[in-house]
């Protein structure tokens, strides 16, 4: 199978030729659609080169007429004459007409470029409508032989500000590695390039992303090639903070019907999805690919800090009080990973949680008053008897233990 080759394939066609060209002034019969043509021909008199007037700041302009996620820009430089004209031109991409566009976020600078020569620019998924090429700061004429550009439309932009991209550490049910020795491993669905990750076909394979951090999810964005394993349709989407079966104990934000290859398929989410873990989960008997994912939102704080302090549980909830906090309730699912996140940080093989059992009353309560409805605790660790307090392991599942309230544990202060 030619794996390799398949799955390095993700760029798609020259999407130049379908916008709307124009530029700052025309000279020498050199409109600005020569530029997207479809005809690399770089010597002027075979009619394929745009030309400027000599001005300040000339400039061409492409309108893609829908926003697309740029990856690259290909330019066709003249040849025989002139070629140093375009030193110091500028890629400017974004959706703001702004100085005709000439102040949208920067792709390339093009130092130089040699006579004749077709030179691609890695753009790297810079989202915009409008492509400008510019050359700023001096009187000059501008000529392209030939603009290409390659790229996806955005085909749903989830109602999502001030989000940022997130990352974390990943993992899936198996590793598919080719003839090459190449691994397809879990990372690659989120670096930047170019690169997939890929099981192994089997059933029911998943790909997992611990965040590392409680996060509200507003959006999720995924790109597969266009091979027939990129389709990833019937796959579900699970958010939440279980690290059970894998994440397939947390909700289902997703069903996945109608998955596009070679696009971008978006997801969009309500504001109180959130959770550490993401699983794509793909029913059935198959691989799973993701050769780009992208999952934006926010993080939501915690109100736990651990204090790497060995103290006894009575010490440590006078330490807490001093400090104007508590010892930590565990009181649901978000609480309980904020706490597991800050016991992995913690010196001892335990921590103190604010938990306790009155032998008077002969039950188990939180200090902060709370009932203790949801719990984990280890089984046969719950002993209820006198002096006995509860501790998170730092390890493993993070379950809960009895332990006699003498011993001495770092231990997790609330606001
Ligand atoms: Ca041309």
């Amino acid at each position: 199978m030619l794996w390799s080759l398949i799955l390095i394939y993700l760029i798609g066609p020259n999407i130049a030729r379908v916008g709307k060209v124009t530029q700052s002034s025309t000279a020498y019969n050199g409109p600005a659609s020569r530029a997207i043509d479809g005809n690399r021909a770089s010597k002027y008199s075979e009619s394929s080169c745009t030309h400027t007037q000599n001005q300040i700041k000339p400039w061409w302009r492409l309108d893609l007429l829908k926003t697309y996620k740029v990856e690259t820009v290909t330019i066709t430089n003249r040849n025989y004459c002139c070629h140093e004209r375009i030193n110091g031109a500028e890629i400017r991409i974004g959706n703001s007409l702004n100085d005709n566009g000439n102040t949208n976020p920067k792709c390339a600078v093009i130092s130089s470029m040699s006579a004749g020569a077709s030179t691609t620019f890695q753009c790297r998924g810079m989202e915009g409508r409008y492509v400008n090429i510019v050359i700023p700061g001096r009187r000059e004429f501008l000529t392209l032989c030939e603009v290409e550009v390659t790229g996806v439309n955005v085909l749903v932009s989830c109602n999502a500000s001030n989000v940022t991209e997130l990352n974390g550490t990943t993992s899936q049910s198996s590793n598919y590695t080719d003839d090459g020795g190449v691994v397809y491993s879990s990372e690659r669905a989120i670096e930047d390039g170019n690169n997939c990750s890929h099981t192994s076909e089997q059933r029911n394979p998943w790909w997992r992303i611990d965040l590392l951090g409680v996060y509200r999810i507003y959006w999720i964005s995924i790109f597969n090639t266009g091979h027939h394993n990129g389709d990833i349709t019937d796959a579900k989407i699970y958010i939440g903070n279980s690290r059970e079966k894998n994440g397939t104990t947390n909700r289902i934000r997703t069903n996945i019907t109608n998955f596009t290859r070679n696009g971008w398929n978006d997801f969009c989410f309500d504001t109180n999805v959130s959770g550490r873990y993401i699983t794509v989960f793909l029913p059935k008997t198959s691989f799973l690919i993701l050769c780009r994912m992208k999952i934006f939102g926010t993080k939501k704080e915690s109100p736990f800090k651990l204090i790497r302090e060995n103290k006894t549980w009575v010490e440590a909830l006078e330490h807490c009080r001093d400090q104007d906090m508590h010892l930590a309730s565990i009181v649901d699912k978000e609480t309980q990973t904020w706490a597991e996140l800050e016991a992995r940080n913690s010196s001892t093989l335990f921590v103190w949680l604010g938990l306790r059992y009155t032998c008077v009353l002969e039950f188990w309560f939180w200090v902060e008053d709370l009932p203790v409805k949801f719990s984990r605790w280890a089984p046969d660790k719950k002993i209820d008897d006198c002096n006995m307090s509860g501790a998170m392991r730092r390890k493993g599942k993070h379950l809960w233990f009895s332990k006699s309230d003498v011993k001495k544990y770092n231990f997790i202060c609330a606001e």
